[in-house]
């Protein structure tokens, strides 16, 4: 798969090109390109945003300098996607399947937004992370692209996708590891066993505990409710 990000601050994905990401990168299941839409204004000044007409407060990115960057990496198979409050809220079903994509274009916005007629003419998808506000949509690309690449083949071995969250619909048993005593906290005798069918047991109802527990939202209309 391909990714394509379009940021007005390139620099905030270092840190984002290394661990498993870049591993992915490497094993060539997954190339990340990070671009500046400012190399794309046509501003004599390389300005990026302007007024919002109607008024308020707040500068709104030109749709000019987003226009040429999606238009200077896209292919005939790519998927515009818009990190934004207003999209519908992530989750790992949406990771599933946007890792199916041949090419994705992420477009962080910034300052009150992107001009309408971007996500308009791309038909772009707008993904929250969450109901809450950040300052730009970098970190939010960030968790998107991490989490879908999670599902993207030959990015992690396949069978550490199979037992985890949200794979059952609900929400990672508790994990311990030596020493088998700490602070005077011994770990569940079962897990001591090797009995692995009453420690599937265990892990299923610690799972559905926490969940009914924390999550009850996660189980509303399940197969694991009442
Ligand atoms: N929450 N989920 C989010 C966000 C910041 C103004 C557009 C979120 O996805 N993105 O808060 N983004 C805004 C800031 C421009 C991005």
């Amino acid at each position: 798969m391909r990714i394509d990000i379009l940021t007005l601050f390139p620099e905030s994905f270092k840190p984002f090109q290394e661990s498993i990401i870049s591993r992915a990168q490497e094993k060539g299941a997954l190339s990340i390109n990070v671009s500046n839409i400012r190399d794309f204004s046509k501003d004599k000044h390389k300005k990026c945003d302007d007024t919002p007409f109607g008024g308020g407060a707040g500068m709104v990115m030109s749709a000019q300098p987003v226009f040429d960057a999606v238009k200077s990496v896209s292919s005939p198979n790519s998927k515009v996607i818009y990190p934004s409050p207003g999209g519908k809220v992530f989750n790992a079903s949406i990771a599933k399947r946007l890792a199916q994509e041949n090419h994705l274009i992420f477009i962080c916005g910034h300052y009150e937004g992107i001009d309408q007629r971007l996500i308009d003419i791309f038909n772009a998808e707008e993904i929250s992370i969450g109901d809450y506000v950040l300052t730009g949509g970098e970190i939010p690309t960030m968790v998107i692209v991490d989490s879908l690449s999670r599902f993207v083949p030959g990015v992690l071995s396949q069978d550490s996708l199979v037992e985890e969250s949200f794979s059952n619909g609900l929400l990672e048993y508790p994990q311990y590891t030596r020493p088998q005593v700490f602070e005077g906290l011994s770990v569940p005798e079962v897990l001591l066993s090797g009995n692995h069918k009453e420690i599937a047991e265990f892990r299923f109802k610690e799972s559905l505990k926490k969940t009914k527990l924390v999550r009850p939202d996660l189980i509303k209309g399940d197969k694991f409710e009442n």
